[in-house]
């Protein structure tokens, strides 16, 4: 796939630009690479890698769209905590608690953790294991956002797979609860080098998927937030008749499972769902960011595709740190390794 940024505005732009497309594209849409990732990593050692990822992610998502939202929020998981390395991948069961035990943790879907183990099982039969988890984790993101109606884009690949565990406190430390107002995410997101557009970039990621109460219950009871609409507030205690329910309701109330700026007309309108959503509409620094993508979803498209870039880049391992998992659930040290690979029927392995 060529290395640019594809939705519409842009192509049009780059296919009339030809040979010179390319930087073009780069300079005004990219955020720096890391070294050691690149936009071609995969390009001998297997080529049909984007291809059988997105392929599959077509037939699952006929099967249940909101699986892409559980793809995508997974990706975020990983890189912020303890970086883009698939860390939140490993099973922590039988080694002590890492990512999944942790509150935050535990309403990721089940469900995305066996797609993400499916996808690497179908590319590591078809080029042996030369893919690490996290990039699927990374693509599996990516074609999540397109497949639901979102921009195409290019990532960066080459990243390997983490050794160790994220801690609990390091999940808790990295993830902002979604009771944070705006200073916090500002602080905490400014910490890992996110300015203002982008943190209101990367929270359009709640234009798709779904909530359980208790992240939000805290503004219905005991005190309704003042700052929520009333029809909205009433629709959600209907939802959630009590502040422990263990109902589930859409991110975006006007176009639940698709990738559009919808969630930002949400927040103009007061319903947002999650303090840390409706507060970017209410705090001055960023309400202007929230209307310029509510009235203009391809600039919305462009910031979050800066974002997500920068975002999948985040503390990740290249070269030879780290390895490339043959079970994205379990470090390979922890694995009966060469049983596995002559189980899926490989003869050799390129990289430890
Ligand atoms: C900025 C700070 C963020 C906070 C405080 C936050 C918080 C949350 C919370 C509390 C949920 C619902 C969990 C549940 O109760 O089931 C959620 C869901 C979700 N988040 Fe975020 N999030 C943030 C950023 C992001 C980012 C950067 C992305 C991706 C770009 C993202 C994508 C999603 C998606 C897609 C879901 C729905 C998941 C599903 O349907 O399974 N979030 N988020
Ligand atoms: C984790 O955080 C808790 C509360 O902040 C603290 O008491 C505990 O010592 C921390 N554990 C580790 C291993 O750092
Ligand atoms: C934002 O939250 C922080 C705690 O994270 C709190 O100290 C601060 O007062 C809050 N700011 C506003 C304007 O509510
Ligand atoms: C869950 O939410 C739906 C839709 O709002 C509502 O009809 C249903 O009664 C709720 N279920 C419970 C157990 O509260
Ligand atoms: C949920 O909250 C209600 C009151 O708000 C309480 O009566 C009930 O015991 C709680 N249930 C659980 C499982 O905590
Ligand atoms: C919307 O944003 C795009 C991308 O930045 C920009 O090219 C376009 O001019 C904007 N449209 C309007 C109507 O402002
Ligand atoms: C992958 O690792 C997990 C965790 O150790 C284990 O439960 C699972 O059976 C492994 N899967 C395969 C196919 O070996
Ligand atoms: C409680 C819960 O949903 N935990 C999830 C955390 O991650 C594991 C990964 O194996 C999922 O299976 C769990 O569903």
């Amino acid at each position: 796939m060529a290395s640019s940024i594809t939705f519409t505005n842009v192509l049009v732009i780059s296919s009339l630009l030809v040979g010179s497309w390319f930087c073009a594209a780069m300079a005004q849409s990219t955020p720096p690479i890391v070294n050691g990732l690149s936009w071609t990593f995969y390009q001998s050692l297997c080529p049909n890698l984007e291809s059988i990822i997105r392929n599959q992610l077509r037939i699952e998502f006929q099967n249940d769209i909101g699986q892409a939202a559980g793809l995508l929020r997974l990706h975020f998981h990983d890189c912020f905590v303890q970086g883009c390395d698939g860390s939140v991948l490993l099973d922590g069961s039988a080694s002590g608690p890492g990512e999944q035990q942790a509150p935050p943790n535990l309403s990721l879907r089940a469900r995305a953790f066996q797609i993400i183990n499916d996808l690497r099982r179908r590319v590591h039969n078809a080029c042996g294991r030369v893919v690490s988890c996290s990039d699927i984790v990374a693509i599996a993101a990516r074609d999540s956002v397109f497949l639901s109606g979102g921009p195409d884009y290019d990532i960066p690949l080459g990243r390997r797979d983490g050794l160790s565990f994220a801690t609990r406190n390091a999940t808790l430390a990295n993830l902002p609860p979604p009771t944070a107002n705006t200073t916090r995410l500002l602080t905490d997101l400014g910490r890992k080098n996110f300015d203002a557009t982008d943190v209101v970039a990367l929270s359009g990621g709640h234009t798709i998927g779904i909530s359980h109460c208790t992240s939000f219950t805290g503004r219905l009871y005991p005190t309704q937030d003042p700052t929520m609409d009333k029809t909205f507030a009433n629709n959600l205690k209907g939802t959630c008749p009590t502040a422990n329910s263990t109902n589930t309701t859409v991110l975006d109330i006007r176009s639940p499972n698709v990738f559009d700026n919808k969630y930002y007309v949400d927040l103009m309108n007061r319903q947002g769902l999650f303090t840390s959503d409706q507060d970017l509409y209410t705090d001055r620094r960023t309400r202007d960011i929230v209307t310029g993508f509510a009235v203009n979803q391809s600039l919305f498209f462009e910031k979050f595709v800066f974002a997500m870039i920068k975002m999948s880049q985040l503390s990740v391992l290249t070269g030879t740190q780290g390895e490339i998992r043959a079970n994205c659930s379990a470090r390979n040290t922890n694995n009966n390794y060469l049983g596995s690979v002559v189980d899926e029927g490989f003869e050799a392995v390129s990289q430890l």
